[in-house]
């Protein structure tokens, strides 16, 4: 660091004399994740990149294959209902995860001597994980520790409380990061030089936290091309109806146009954070083709909110772009732009799937209660027109949602019957601060508990009119009330609390 050693937690002392940098500043980046199923976060794909042209000595600490003391159960979870094809990931090492990754983490802090320690935050069970191993930060640690990711935006005073970190970027970073670390490592004191750096807090010697009070979004089509080169190799195979794929994580555009209750988009909305922005053509087939060739990729996936959003002239051309290199793709997005004509393109251009956005089949619940303004008959066809084009489809959708009835989550199962998806992937509503759903189920009182995020079977409401029990037996049963007809109802109803009769049910599934 520059001339004062700085104990972590402690802030920022009087600035001092600023010495000739005689190494290259050393950045430790943590993803800290459970074995969601691997992937590459975009988040610290770009931080990597961003370091690099800055010239730091990075090292990346991802837990994604450590065994865990939580563990996600998602996969194994969504198999054992019917959601996904279980997959060979043995032979993909997937099973082969280290032990004891806070030991892992405390030896690689002590031998890299990192300036600086930065850790990405969901609010999800990566929050526990990232808890842990701040708190395993030794207090001697003379570097800077700073977080970032979405649970910063949106828990801002909840992260200000965690001992031992020194700074939080709460936004985009891309355009401020490098500003915000050379204040830090220069030990820059508030009260000789207040910063402007938007997006950036840190504590200063008193314990107060400074920010400038500006906030903003990165200029995406400017930014670095993504960085894997610090991850695993398996973080590149994903799992595609029963087979492996070589598999890229990309985004064409940040943000989306829209505001359903109950998701971050609505605060971003909020915040002016959310605007939704683009890149251009030229731009994103440059970065898929450096990166197919570098990563030698079989296909990229677009993390975009909804990449049929776009004009359907640049959709084609995007697409026909990555055809042309020999890549298959992957994407997601709402019924209303799941339109033929798109449909149609991106598949004759090597669409092989894509996520579309039901989350309830009661069209007056969806408009009224999650602002998705969207007809039943609309997603029909948005389905209809991928079995047509032959991309494989999966229906998104959520049950046990404030004020939503046992007779509505049949709704959807109904819906989803006829619109037919190849995979249905139901999630139980999970209340998240920063959006109006989570603050309409926190007035009626139906968030009593701490919600445990680590646990998808489990319901967090307690509503009078469907109790948590029930919507957990309908999530266990919600593919058989989708893919048998009315005549096994009572059946289904009856496996929502036996086991046998649910395994006998599900056998009927093909
Ligand atoms: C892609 C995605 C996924 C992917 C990959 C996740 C990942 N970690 O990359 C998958 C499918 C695995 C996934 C799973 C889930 N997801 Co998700 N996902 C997204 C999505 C659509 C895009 C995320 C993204 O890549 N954004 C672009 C990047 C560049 O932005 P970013 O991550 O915020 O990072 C920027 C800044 O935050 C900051 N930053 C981030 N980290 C750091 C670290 C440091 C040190 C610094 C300085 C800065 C910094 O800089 C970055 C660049 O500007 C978002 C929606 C959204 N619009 O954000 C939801 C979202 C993040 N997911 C969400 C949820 C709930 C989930 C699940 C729990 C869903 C479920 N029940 O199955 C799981 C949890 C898995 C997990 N814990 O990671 C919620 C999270 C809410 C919350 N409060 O945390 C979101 C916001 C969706 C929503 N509609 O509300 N997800
Ligand atoms: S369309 Fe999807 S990404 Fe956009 S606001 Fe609604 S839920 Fe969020």
């Amino acid at each position: 660091m520059a001339a004062i050693g700085i104990m972590a937690g402690c802030g920022i002392k009087i600035m001092s004399e600023t010495k000739p940098e005689t190494r290259k500043r050393k950045f430790l980046l943590v993803s800290p994740m459970l074995n969601f199923g691997p992937f590459l976060p975009i988040s610290i794909s770009v931080i990597i990149s961003i370091l690099k042209k800055a010239d730091y000595e990075i090292k990346l600490f991802d837990t994604t294959f450590y065994k865990m003391p939580q563990r996600c159960t998602y996969i194994a979870d969504a198999v054992k209902i019917g959601m996904f094809k279980s997959v060979n990931w043995e032979s993909y090492g997937m099973d082969n995860l280290k032990e004891n990754y806070l030991s892992d983490f405390k030896e690689l802090v002590r031998s890299f001597e990192p300036d600086f320690i930065g850790i990405s935050i969901f609010t999800t069970f990566n929050e526990k994980i990232a808890l842990s191993l701040i708190d395993a930060i030794d207090d001697r640690f003379s570097g800077r520790v700073i977080v970032g990711g979405i649970h910063t935006y949106i828990n801002l005073d909840a992260v200000k409380k965690y001992r031992k970190i020194s700074a939080i970027i709460t936004g985009e970073c891309e355009d401020v990061l490098i500003e915000a670390l050379d204040y830090l490592y220069n030990n820059i004191d508030a009260r000789v030089k207040k910063h402007n750096i938007a997006n950036f807090l840190y504590k200063d010697t008193r314990g107060n936290w400074i920010d400038s009070g500006r906030t903003k979004v990165s200029d995406i089509e400017h930014i670095p091309f993504l960085n894997w080169d610090y991850f695993d190799d398996r973080n590149f195979y994903r799992p595609f109806h029963g087979n492996v794929l070589r598999m890229g994580h990309i985004e064409m555009a940040r943000g989306c146009p829209f505001k359903c209750t109950y998701c971050i988009n609505e605060h971003f909305h909020k915040q002016s954070r959310g605007f939704w922005r683009i890149k251009s053509v030229d731009r994103i087939l440059k970065e898929i083709n450096f990166l197919k060739n570098k990563y030698d990729l079989e296909a990229v996936k677009f993390w975009d909110d909804d990449f049929l959003a776009v004009d359907i002239k640049k959709i084609e051309r995007v697409t026909k772009g990555i055809k042309m290199m020999g890549l298959k793709f992957l994407c997601q997005s709402r019924p209303e732009h799941a339109a033929e004509e798109k449909i149609r393109i991106i598949a004759e251009n090597g669409c092989i799937q894509i996520g579309i956005g039901v989350e309830s089949g009661s069209q007056e619940y969806r408009i009224k209660k999650l602002n998705r303004k969207m007809t039943n008959e609309r997603i029909i066809d948005a389905f209809k027109s991928c079995r047509k084009h032959s991309i494989s489809s999966t229906a998104f959708c959520m049950i046990g949602m404030p004020d939503e009835t046992r007779a509505d989550i049949l709704e959807t199962a109904k819906l989803l019957r006829v619109a037919n998806p190849d995979v249905i992937n139901h999630a139980i509503f999970t209340p998240y601060q920063g959006n109006s759903l989570y603050q309409y189920a926190k007035e009626k009182n139906y968030i009593t508990e701490d919600v445990n995020y680590e646990d998808y079977t489990k319901c967090f409401l307690n509503m009078p009119l469907l109790s948590a029990k029930e919507v957990e037996g309908l999530f266990k049963t919600f593919i058989l009330y989708c893919r048998l007809d009315d005549s096994y109802y009572e059946l289904i109803r009856k496996a929502e609390v036996d086991n046998e009769v649910f395994r006998k049910l599900k056998a009927l599934i093909p």
